[in-house]
């Protein structure tokens, strides 16, 4: 508190120095401290002049935004009253400006406790603060970070000294950046991001959850059930060569891997290791793997809807994540109590999600009948269960919407924008290392929202614009 006295009196000296001026305001400061109260510059202090002048009465480019706010028209000068009455708004109508230009506003500074008319103090913590203030490069996208960074991220290794030569050695921006994009796209086309375990693999291992004693075909475990190695296929095909991303809720063929550097995933209509009749396949939905994992030995396959919903829109249920409730849902078919309050609220919406896998046979019954679609299933396979579970309906909502079968469910999962959301947050946080951040959202969203309008729902260009970003760029 000793500080008080001490500036207070300093500002009354500068005050009283500028008497003369119309606008150095004895009242400025206490008026500036009552709209801001827990602003740094009035705790245990006041504002000291320099806040909004160069010296008075000539005003910082932040004193000169206020000053156009302040009673404009009224005659100079105003008296103090006038001027008391007048600033407390002429602050707010200059909060979101930023005057001094080094991209953090007027607001967040006077909260921050740096000065919003001295581009040279700024919050340090916030991303592009410092404007174009050459000292401070941190937010400013760097090419020659760029390349280092695609080439690590998509093909695996650092760039060579030479290879960061001939880079630098391009002489404009615009060479720079076509370079990358051919950088980027030869990346793509390596093992080491599309060949069996490489990057694009293990952003499908939490949707597909492998299981090594599990598997049939390749790489064989001890009880071989199903070979999810066709879900791994049916995954990097949707997202690499400018396929569809939504076959892989949606496809009613399979992908074929073969050879290696490079790895080619090939649309074939059939494959020995899946068995569901074309009409009722949805891609990775409907897989051998996916049906004998989590369909299972269950009626009622909650667990396979909900898996879908997390892996591939990013909703988990269980975190209340993704509800959508349906009205008289739920129904309690299998009469597994899921009517009781603590259930209910989440089983309006699980369960009218998995009713769509009624006929979708995990392990149950003869092993010619596994990973099948069998019209009648919960009649053949489940009749002594219960006398309602045979009315389980096959048609099912989701996002309020709708659905007669489980390759219906599969088309508006992969048309909402969740899916588009939750693919581009595979690959952000992939190659940034977090989910995005807010001051990051308005380049995630426009990535996610050009993925369907720009891209055509094409991974490849969508990566293209990624590798553009700020948050991608800049060290
Ligand atoms: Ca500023
Ligand atoms: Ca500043």
């Amino acid at each position: 508190m000793s500080q008080l006295p001490q500036s207070i009196g300093k500002w009354l000296g500068l005050m009283l120095l500028a008497s003369a001026s119309a606008w150095a305001k004895p009242p400025a400061t206490a008026v500036f401290c009552a709209k801001y109260p827990t602003a740094p510059a009035c705790v245990g202090t006041l504002p000291a002049c320099t806040y909004c002048h160069v010296a008075a009465p000539q005003r910082n480019v932040f004193g000169a935004a206020i000053e156009a706010w302040v009673a404009p028209g009224a005659p100079r000068p105003l008296s103090d009253g006038d001027f008391s009455m007048a600033l407390p708004g002429a602050l707010g109508s200059v909060e979101s400006l930023d005057s001094d230009g080094d991209n953090v506003s007027n607001l967040v500074e006077i909260q921050r406790g740096t000065l919003p008319g001295d581009p040279n103090s700024f919050p340090t913590d916030i991303p592009c603060a410092g404007g174009s203030n050459p000292q401070f490069k941190v937010c400013q996208y760097d090419l020659r970070y760029v390349y280092r960074k695609v080439l690590l991220d998509f093909c695996g290794f650092s760039p060579t000294y030479g290879m960061m030569r001939t880079f630098q050695a391009l002489a404009t921006d615009d060479l720079k950046r076509t370079y990358l994009d051919g950088e980027l796209d030869r990346c793509l086309g390596t093992d080491f991001w599309r060949g069996k375990n490489g990057v694009l693999w293990k952003l499908a291992h939490p949707k597909i959850r492998p299981v090594g004693s599990l598997k049939s075909g390749e790489d064989q475990g001890q009880i071989p059930l199903a070979d999810y190695y066709d879900d791994y296929a049916l995954f990097a095909y949707s997202h690499t060569d400018d396929h569809d991303v939504r076959s892989v809720l949606t496809a009613d063929f399979f992908a074929q891997r073969s050879g290696t550097n490079p790895t080619v995933y090939t649309a074939v209509p059939s494959l020995p290791t899946q068995v569901v009749d074309q009409p009722h396949r949805a891609g990775n939905m409907t897989t051998s793997w996916t049906l004998a994992y989590f369909v299972m030995f269950t009626a009622l396959p909650r667990n396979a809807a909900s898996q879908m919903y997390r892996a591939y829109l990013g909703l988990d249920i269980a975190k209340q994540e993704g509800i959508y409730s349906v009205a008289n849902e739920p129904r309690d078919y299998d009469a597994k109590g899921v009517q009781a309050p603590a259930c209910a609220a989440c089983h309006a919406t699980l369960d009218p999600l998995s009713y769509p896998y009624r006929n979708y046979n995990g392990l149950t019954g003869p092993t010619n009948q596994f990973g099948r679609y069998v019209p009648n299933r919960l009649e053949t396979f489940f009749a002594n269960q219960g006398p309602t579970l045979a009315m389980t309906p096959e048609s099912g909502v989701i996002f309020n919407q709708p659905v007669s079968s489980l390759t219906q469910w599969g088309q508006v999962a992969a048309n909402s924008d969740a899916f588009l959301r939750a693919t581009v947050t595979d690959y952000w946080k992939l190659l940034l290392g977090h989910p995005p951040q807010p001051e990051e959202n308005a380049e995630f969203v426009a990535l996610w929202q050009a993925l369907k309008t720009t891209h055509n729902y094409r991974v490849r260009p969508m990566l293209h614009q990624l590798i553009r970003t700020e948050a991608y760029g800049a060290p």
